[in-house]
């Protein structure tokens, strides 16, 4: 059984960390298995939306603590720099990524959800970024990914206390898109991805590039970024179809493939 299994329907990709017996610690198949996801994306252009949850009672508890343990300092950098890059990568690729955060999201388990676009979370997830506890510090963008979406303080607290929030409080503090009913977690999101896989596959690439790269800018920079690409969606196919099919007061077809 691979430690990240895939299934695909109708443009939407499943991805399930699959060590349920180890809470989906992140060792090095599960590295090997997010780096398939995004080469997966990269090839098959048929994909809309990426869903990653957790098997059994986690998202993820973090990095794989005994891994550590048994790895040189090397063998631990080479795989943790592969998390870190393989997480990168999910802000980059065209496609949106939601994280169905089932459980635990701690450590690098809340920094992998925190690289995805959207996280909805089942009302019994719970957050946190526990790397002080065991003496080290987050390394996958826990420190700062975290701070950009809770504010500086809330994020000092949760990276010098250890403490984990429950996922009624993330939603409050703008982690989290939304809680649900645990029960309906899968069915919820997967109505998210559908409403997404609707829309042009252009213009939903060139807006999540937008948001995560002009984020990164000033306001001015990024508003100027932005009719760039308002520019570039302008000119594709989808517009045209989209504008018209407004006019003649039909639904829009939009291209089925990036
Ligand atoms: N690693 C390895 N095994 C883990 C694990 C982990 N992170 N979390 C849980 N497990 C294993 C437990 O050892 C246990 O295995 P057995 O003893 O049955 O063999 C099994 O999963 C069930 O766990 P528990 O018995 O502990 O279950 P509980 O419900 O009692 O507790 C818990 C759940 C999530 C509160 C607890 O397991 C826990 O505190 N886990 C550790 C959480 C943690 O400290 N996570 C942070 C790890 S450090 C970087 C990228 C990433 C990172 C760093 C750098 N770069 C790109 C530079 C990331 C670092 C981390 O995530």
């Amino acid at each position: 059984m691979a430690a990240v299994e895939f299934e695909k329907e109708n443009g939407i990709l499943w991805a399930k960390l699959n060590r349920p017996e180890a809470l989906n610690a992140i060792n090095e198949d599960v590295v090997e298995g997010l780096e398939k996801l995004v080469e997966k994306v990269r090839n098959e252009r048929d994909i809309r939306v990426v869903i990653i949850i957790g098997e059994g009672k986690a998202f993820c508890a973090g990095a794989d603590i005994k891994m550590f343990l048994r790895s040189s300092t090397f063998e631990a950098r080479e795989i943790i720099e592969r998390l870190g890059k393989a997480l990168e990568a999910f802000e980059d690729i065209d496609v949106p990524i939601i994280a169905a955060v089932n459980g635990f999201a701690l450590g690098g388990g809340c920094e992998m959800a925190m690289a995805c676009d959207l996280i909805v979370a089942s009302e019994n997830a719970f957050f946190g970024q526990p790397e002080i506890n065991i003496g080290i510090i987050p390394g996958a963008g826990g420190t700062q990914r975290l701070a950009r979406l809770v504010g500086w303080k809330k994020a000092m607290e949760l990276c010098l206390t250890g403490n984990r929030i429950s996922a009624q409080e993330a939603e409050r503090l703008g982690l989290v898109n939304r809680v649900v009913k645990q029960e309906e977690l899968k069915e919820e999101v997967l109505k998210l991805a559908k409403t997404i896989a609707e829309k042009s596959p252009t213009a939903v690439g060139l807006v999540k590039q937008a948001v995560n790269r002009g984020f990164k800018m000033s306001l001015r920079d990024g508003v100027a970024y932005e009719r760039d690409l308002f520019a570039l969606s302008f000119a594709s196919e989808d517009a045209k179809e989209g504008m018209s099919a407004f006019v003649e007061k039909r639904i829009p077809e939009f291209r089925k493939k990036r």
